[in-house]
């Protein structure tokens, strides 16, 4: 199977399962909402990333999908609010109108309240005798000290001065955190050892800082169409980014060297590491 392969096994097993998840108790109107935003059309790297590096591990995809499924969830409840007029208030995502722009601002908020829940409730379900310790990892990763961490500098910082360490700092907990919590939370669930989960901490860690840096760049050079959101929003309204700080040509090289970086820390797992290293390769690359 190529690599190609391999990513469309995983979306598929991913979509399928967030599809199947009952939902049970919300309200029909809250379930829409929720379910607008969690099946759109996004790649699913986070779920992809879970189900791929449990399998590195020698664990399987099946164990890891409540958890790559939550990772998901969460990601689209960061989306949403992320959307918000009071955030970056845009509307277009992923191609479509914004959960705000359809269910109205109340409904987008509790549709992102639900999907953070929800996920917690849908890891807590598990039996796998490390939950807890995967849900630890996914907990960190999207909280105070992560994400949160991120988003709250990106919003309180903009139209300040662009510095490397802020916005290293602002990378590293709005996206390379939620990156990284599959990472470890796959290895962890497939029963690595602390060696090999530290070395996916820094897979994760350098896999999401080229993320968020060729996010920055596609948001100045990308195509709006295949991105599916508005773009050249970021130097209008003086967001902290990378490019900002060191111009577009060195912005490209350290993507590039962080992707370097990435791929070499999984070499502990020898050839079973081939999909993630093309994972790495392929962030760089996109072009969505
Ligand atoms: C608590 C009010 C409140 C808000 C939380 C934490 C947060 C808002 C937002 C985090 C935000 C964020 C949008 C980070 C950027 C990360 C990023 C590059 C997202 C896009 O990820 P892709 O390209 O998206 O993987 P798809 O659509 O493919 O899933």
């Amino acid at each position: 199977m190529n690599f190609q392969e391999q990513m469309n096994g995983y979306k598929q097993q991913v979509e399928a399962y967030l599809e199947q998840l009952p939902m049970s108790g919300a309200p029909e109107q809250l379930k829409e909402a929720m379910r607008y935003s969690l099946l759109s059309n996004g790649k699913r790297l986070r779920g992809i990333l879970t189900l791929s590096s449990c399998e590195m591990a020698g664990g399987s995809a099946e164990e890891a999908l409540p958890f790559a499924a939550a990772l998901e969830m969460i990601h689209a409840y960061s989306l949403i609010h992320d959307d918000l007029p009071a955030m970056d208030n845009d509307t277009l995502r992923r191609g479509k109108p914004t959960n705000h722009v359809v269910y109205g601002e109340a409904l987008a908020i509790l549709a992102g309240d639900g999907l953070l829940t929800h996920a917690f409730e849908v890891m807590a379900q598990s039996a796998h005798p490390r939950a807890f310790d995967a849900l630890r990892e996914i907990v960190k990763a999207a909280g105070i000290g992560g994400m949160l961490a991120g988003q709250t500098l990106d919003v309180t910082m903009q139209g300040t001065e662009p510095n490397m360490d802020l916005v290293r700092d602002i990378h590293q907990g709005k996206t390379a955190a939620l990156l990284t919590a599959p990472v470890t939370a796959g290895l962890i669930l497939a029963g690595a050892s602390p060696m090999q989960t530290e070395s996916g901490r820094r897979y994760g860690y350098h896999l999401g800082m080229a993320f968020q840096i060729v996010d920055d760049l596609l948001d100045l050079e990308g195509d709006p169409e295949l991105m599916g959101k508005t773009l050249g929003k970021d130097e209008e309204e003086g967001k902290l980014t990378w490019p900002a700080c060191v111009g577009v040509e060195w912005a490209r090289q350290d993507a590039e060297d962080h992707i370097r970086h990435a791929k070499s820390a999984l070499t502990v797992f020898g050839t079973r590491a081939a999909f993630l290293q093309s994972l790495a390769d392929f962030s760089l690359h996109r072009a969505q």
